[in-house]
């Protein structure tokens, strides 16, 4: 018997020391392509939001830039231990972003990613002046809240508190309570918790009698605007969230309405298609109020539900689900915005370099340690190189058919993309995952409260 496991130890151990010497190059090389991208950021568009990696200028959102690209990259850097850079990135920010201007901004975008970053920012490197950042932002958003309803408008002025846009969406509505909660129990102020939380259970308290939300609704009248019904983009992390808030504060409100919403997405949304290979799971469209499937779509931004699943604990359908996201991946070697599962027809061809099917790649090697998940990310990564790269840094895809690229460069591809590429192939130390939560752009939140 110890003759046998001698055996089989020897015959595997080169297999396993080869796969963990690939695993090594792979998180180098993304190590290096991030550097690739984030040079061609700083030699074209130093301070402003994005690059525009084919013109090679920039772009600001506003009429000011917000650092976006700085501010979302930095915990990046700091992960892939990049230190000159992430020291240099660290002064810049906090010598030159403030908040004290006169531009209306999209509430959801900036928590997301500029407040989200900030939080993680100060939680990494401890220098309190990050969350000095993050207090003065935090307090700039809050007229938001002040709808009718307690969801948020989706605009404010930063500089005068000024609000516009009442119809808003759950993802806007709902993905707010891990930042601005996270920035309550870091300065002590229980107002940014109370308001996002508000908002989070006003949207799940407009939920149709069988349990699912629209995708439009009015903040002021808490009227749908449109009932559609999805996981997909202006609903997405709106779910996420409630799994999210649930693990992050232990909220029980938070675990109630995410197990509430899990079994009617389940019921209604899930949809099984029959190949001549296997049955395959997706998540379609329904109306909300009757649960009739309108729309056999799934897209770039859905494929974030396999790693939402199995961080439910839901591995069964997570695996399914990941596997059905890779197919649609490979049906043109890279994944298309929005693909009809059922004819298997590409219904809406860019690629913005999104990240989602990566987080739930890494998500499932996390929970599963099985090496498909490598394999299989080892092939998005050899595609995303291939279609992506550029000579000077990486450019979004006007469509997946033609491999025609786009002048676009959103910061999310350094929050986001780069990050969980790394994460899938470096060393599992590298981060804690079991006492983070990542927010919506990949910031990871640490729970010291
Ligand atoms: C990011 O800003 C976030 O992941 C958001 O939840 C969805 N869209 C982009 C990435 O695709």
């Amino acid at each position: 018997m110890t003759k046998i496991v001698l055996l089989l130890l020897i015959l595997l151990l080169p297999v396993s020391v080869a796969a963990q010497s690939n695993k090594r190059r792979l998180a180098a090389e993304v190590k290096a392509e991030f550097l690739h991208a984030w040079t061609g950021y700083k030699k074209y568009a130093w301070g402003h939001d994005d690059l525009k990696p084919l013109s090679k200028t920039y772009h600001d959102w506003y009429a000011q830039p917000l650092l976006m690209t700085p501010v979302d990259s930095l915990d990046t850097m700091i992960i892939m231990g990049l230190d000159e850079e992430a020291a240099r990135t660290q002064a810049y920010i906090l010598d030159n972003l403030s908040f004290d201007k006169d531009i209306d901004v999209q509430n959801f975008e900036i928590t997301i990613r500029i407040l989200g970053g900030l939080i993680t920012n100060y939680q990494l490197t401890n220098d309190k002046r990050f969350l000095n950042l993050a207090e003065d932002l935090g307090k700039r958003l809050l007229p938001v809240f002040n709808s009718p309803t307690g969801m948020p408008y989706r605009y404010v002025n930063l500089k005068t508190g000024k609000v516009r846009n009442p119809v808003s969406n759950p993802a806007e509505t709902g993905t707010l309570l891990l930042e601005f909660g996270a920035l309550s129990k870091l300065t002590g102020n229980p107002v940014f918790y109370d308001k996002a939380k508000r908002a989070l259970v006003e949207t799940y308290n407009r939920r149709s009698k069988i349990g699912l939300v629209g995708e439009w609704i009015n903040v002021e009248t808490g009227q749908w605007t449109n009932t559609d019904s999805h996981i997909s983009g202006a609903i997405d992390s709106y779910y996420e969230y409630l799994l999210k808030c649930s693990v992050l504060f232990a909220d029980p409100d938070c675990k109630r309405m995410w197990n509430d919403s899990i079994t009617a997405i389940n019921k209604y949304l899930a949809d099984e298609v029959k190949t001549e290979i296997r049955t395959e799971l997706w998540y379609g469209h329904a109306d909300m109020n009757t649960g009739a499937r309108t729309d056999s779509t799934y897209g770039a931004l859905d494929a974030f539900f396999p790693a939402v699943l199995a961080l439910s604990g839901d591995l069964t359908r997570a695996k399914r689900l990941q596997d059905s996201s890779f197919a649609m991946w490979k049906h043109n070697d890279i994944e298309p915005e929005v693909f009809d599962y059922r004819t298997k027809t590409v219904k809406s061809a860019g690629y913005p370099l999104r990240p989602e099917i990566i987080e739930s790649t890494y998500y499932l090697y996390h929970y599963t340690k099985d090496d498909r998940y490598l394999r299989m990310g080892e092939q998005m990564w050899r595609d995303f190189v291939k279609h992506c790269r550029t000579d000077e840094a990486y450019a979004a895809l006007k469509s997946v058919v033609t491999k025609e690229k786009s002048d676009s460069m959103q910061s999310f591809l350094f929050a986001e993309t780069f990050k969980y590429f790394y994460l899938l192939f470096a060393p599992p130390e590298t981060l804690d995952f079991k006492n983070v939560v990542f927010n919506t752009e990949a910031h990871p939140i640490r729970r010291t409260w």
